[in-house]
């Protein structure tokens, strides 16, 4: 793991391994919940790719704004989206981030600067352009961010992001999570050439990161959302990572034929950024076992009370649901 250059204190190096922690416990209890039907809707998750939100968003503030994707929970609670009223929004309560009528494609917290989970594949990245032009009129050094996937790169919005980013020198950093599939298509068979040579005809400095490294994601994020801070424009960061779990949970109920090897899931399962960063840490002698112990009881808490939370919220009133999806419902 490369660790040079990032200078971050204990307490931030253990805040970082607690965040990925609590995003896994997160969905990990969500995946349970999904097989025991309790879910209202589909769950997208984001396991495996923790290190990418995490290493992005320790660089963001609340003002800083961000796009996420169908796989969204980890953008979320990466940039600081409570964790209760997430679940409570997955499991269509009224207590929901957005009162219960979302679900998980479309978590959102503006006052964190989350503009929102998007069902949409591709359509965080217009959204991000905007959001970083509106930053840009502001005037006050805001940055924003989009996650967006390999899938997502194929479409034509990626270009003119990168086209429009470059001219204005707009504060925005594409974060692609190549994770190897686009649903049930291998990346190689639908995506032609390499994603970060995409920024280079716009001038657009392309980082290519290993992104199951958490480390070496702050550390291109560190570069890349300074930069567009500072008046430098767009950065387009390829983040290499894996989905080790489905596309979408229970997609074994209509996905007859495997689609993908299982020794190949294995060898990304032993690359999991979570204990490959936990033992890191220990080598270089900055946590002990028995605070990373610590670390584990304390978000195991969390999620329970959470959860907690969630389940005894009651669902939201139906006759709300015009008034939550127009400004004047006639
Ligand atoms: C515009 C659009 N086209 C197609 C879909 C169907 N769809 C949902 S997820 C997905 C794959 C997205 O792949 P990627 O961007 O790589 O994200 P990942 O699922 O790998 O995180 C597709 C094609 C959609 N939701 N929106």
């Amino acid at each position: 793991m490369s660790v040079t250059g990032t200078n971050l204190p204990r307490h931030e190096l253990l805040a970082l391994y607690e965040r990925m922690l609590l995003i896994r416990r997160a969905e990990e209890q969500l995946a349970q919940d999904c097989a025991a039907g309790k879910l209202p809707g589909p769950v997208h998750l984001y396991v495996g790719q923790e290190a990418i939100a995490v290493g992005v968003c320790a660089h963001l503030e609340d003002r800083d704004w961000i796009t996420s994707t169908h796989r969204g929970h980890g953008h979320f609670l990466a940039k600081g989206g409570d964790l209760g009223r997430m679940l409570a929004e997955i499991y269509g309560r009224a207590a929901g981030i957005c009162g219960g009528f979302g679900g998980s494609m479309h978590v959102a917290d503006f006052s964190k600067g989350i503009i929102g989970a998007n069902g949409v594949v591709g359509g965080g990245i217009a959204l991000a352009t905007g959001a970083a032009l509106a930053a840009q009129l502001d005037g006050d050094g805001k940055v924003a961010v989009c996650f967006f996937g390999d899938g997502a790169a194929n479409q034509g919005v990626l270009a003119e992001a990168l086209n429009v980013g470059a001219l204005w020198k707009l504060p925005l950093v594409l974060v692609c999570e190549n994770n190897g599939f686009s649903e049930f298509s291998p990346t190689a068979t639908v995506t032609s050439g390499r994603i970060v040579e995409r920024a280079r005809p716009f001038g657009v400095p392309g980082v290519e990161v290993d992104g199951n490294d958490v480390l070496a994601v702050w550390q291109a994020a560190n570069v890349a959302v300074r930069r567009a801070r500072e008046g430098g424009g767009p950065t387009l960061i390829e983040a290499r990572t894996y989905r080790t779990r489905g596309h979408v949970e229970y997609e074994t109920t209509f996905i007859t034929e495997p689609y993908r090897e299982e020794a190949e899931v294995q060898a990304w399962r032993a690359r999991d950024p979570i204990p490959r960063f936990a033992s890191w840490l220990l080598n270089h002698e900055l946590a002990s076992s028995q605070e990373l112990e610590a670390i584990a009881q304390a978000v195991a808490q969390q999620v329970a009370e959470a959860v907690r939370f969630a389940e005894s919220a009651p669902e939201p009133d139906p006759a709300l649901a015009r008034g939550s999806m127009f400004v004047n419902p006639r």
